[in-house]
């Protein structure tokens, strides 16, 4: 009678994984599905064995090679598996030979991680991008994913959360189309109201901070240690898909605002990095990037190697940065973990569990930011009076004196004003 309830308690899917180990990558297969495994947990699943094989390039039709898929169906039998996840995107045609040979469910990581994102979005910005990024995915693939996921029961891969997986699949490509330039027109018109936000911003000149790095990396719990909000941090990937964002006095008594966004994550699905380009926006315009690392995780180096990607196909490289090796409590060998700042960054070792570090942290910020700030100064014509009140308000104004062909201003601000000033320079005009 008990074991009515008992029962009730949903089993966790189990999954075989499989990689096509790239020898020239910087992580070994090996690790590269610990993460997957990782993934597999936090979307609710479990492993129950994986299958390597070594080759440069996938089989461009069935991903593994012909004996390593056999081997594959033994160990599906053997382990009773619910399917199969791949290390890498699958093709459409991969998808859906696999299924048909494995005769099982089969996932890539693509897959997976819009699983876990479409579980976990909580915005409306959010869902409305996963789902986005889900049918740009699930678009080209109609065949094959029918057939893999009618395949077996079970939930992962069906965007459950969302209640509309299954007759998402059946949905026509047109149907799709026109769902997708809708869910396209309604993120415009949030991202325009952002931009509204961002120009007040611009105009208030409080200068921005965002937290960024690998999932897991400690961003949250940092943030959260600096601001007092309440961000989830967990022991998972992709615990936050949001940008937060708060304004914080640093110890020097300047305000700032602090953004803690979405981590990053190898081979990240280049739909998601498209949907969440808006979201990382924030990235784009921040005036210090406050990068994370987990130093006590053997992937490290790897990881800030995936950070710097990103941020690179972001178009966010280039801005001044502090480089947090975090998890130093955790930290056994510190020689274990080589890492490679760029030239020109700013290190600090911590760990977000030590108050005095975190005020570190805080401080290093402040510092940048004054270095950012640079003297100059304009000659602006009595007619443009507006512009020495933009700068009154937006910078700090050493000195201001009148001579018969207007006002000349010694100023101190960041680039950004200095920018926006730009053809009033006293240097430009003198040249
Ligand atoms: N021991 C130790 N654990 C830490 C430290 N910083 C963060 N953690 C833990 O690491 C895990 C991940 O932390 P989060 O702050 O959620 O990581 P995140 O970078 O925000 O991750 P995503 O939101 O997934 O991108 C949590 O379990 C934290 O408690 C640290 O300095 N030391
Ligand atoms: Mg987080």
């Amino acid at each position: 009678m008990y074991n009515d309830i008992y029962e009730t308690a949903p089993k966790p899917e189990r999954f075989l994984l499989a990689a096509a180990e790239d020898p020239r990558s910087n992580v070994t297969a090996e690790q590269s599905l610990d993460e997957l495994a990782e993934l597999l947990e936090t979307a609710g699943g479990e492993e129950c064995g994986r299958i390597i094989q070594r080759r440069e390039t996938p089989d461009p039709g069935t991903y593994l090679g012909e004996g390593k898929l056999e081997e594959l169906r033994n160990a599906l039998a053997l382990t009773g598996a619910d399917g199969v996840i791949t290390d890498d995107e699958l093709s459409p045609a991969q998808l859906r030979n696999m299924a048909d040979i494995l005769k099982t469910k089969v996932l890539d990581r693509t897959l997976l991680i819009l699983d876990i994102f479409s579980q976990r979005a909580t915005t409306r910005e959010g869902q409305l991008q996963v789902e986005l990024a889900d049918l740009s995915y699930r678009l080209t693939r109609l065949t094959g994913l029918g057939r893999s996921l009618s395949q077996q029961g079970g939930t992962i891969g069906r965007m459950h959360s969302r209640g509309a997986g299954e007759t998402r699949l059946e949905l026509d490509r047109r149907a799709i189309r026109s769902r997708m330039d809708a869910l396209r027109r309604q993120l415009a018109e949030i991202e325009k109201n952002r931009d509204t936000m961002r120009s007040q911003r611009v105009r208030n000149r409080v200068p921005h901070a965002a937290l960024v790095g690998y999932t897991n990396a400690g961003k949250s719990t940092i943030f959260n240690r600096i601001t007092g909000a309440g961000v989830l941090e967990e022991d998972k990937l992709f615990a936050t898909l949001d940008t937060t964002t708060r304004r914080i006095r640093l110890p020097g008594g300047r305000e700032i605002l602090l953004s803690d966004t979405v981590g990053f994550i190898r081979k990240l699905p280049h739909m998601l990095v498209e949907a969440f380009h808006a979201t990382l926006e924030e990235v784009r315009y921040a005036d210090i990037l406050v990068i994370v690392v987990d130093a006590s995780d053997d992937k490290a180096s790897a990881e800030l190697a995936v950070t710097r990607e990103t941020l690179r196909g972001l178009g966010a490289s280039g801005k001044p940065v502090l480089l947090l090796y975090n998890k130093q409590d955790l930290v056994t060998d510190p020689d274990n973990v080589i890492l490679f700042p760029g030239t020109r960054e700013r290190i600090l070792k911590i760990s977000a569990l030590r108050e005095s570090d975190l005020v570190t942290v805080q401080e290093e910020i402040e510092r940048i930011l004054k270095e950012q700030e640079i003297e100059y100064t304009v000659l602006i014509p009595y007619a443009d009076g507006r512009i020495g009140q933009f700068l009154r308000e937006n910078a700090r104004v050493l000195s201001e004196e009148y001579n018969e062909n207007g006002t000349v201003m010694q100023i101190c601000s960041d680039a950004s004003v200095r920018d926006r000033v730009r053809k009033y320079l006293w240097k430009v005009e003198q040249e």
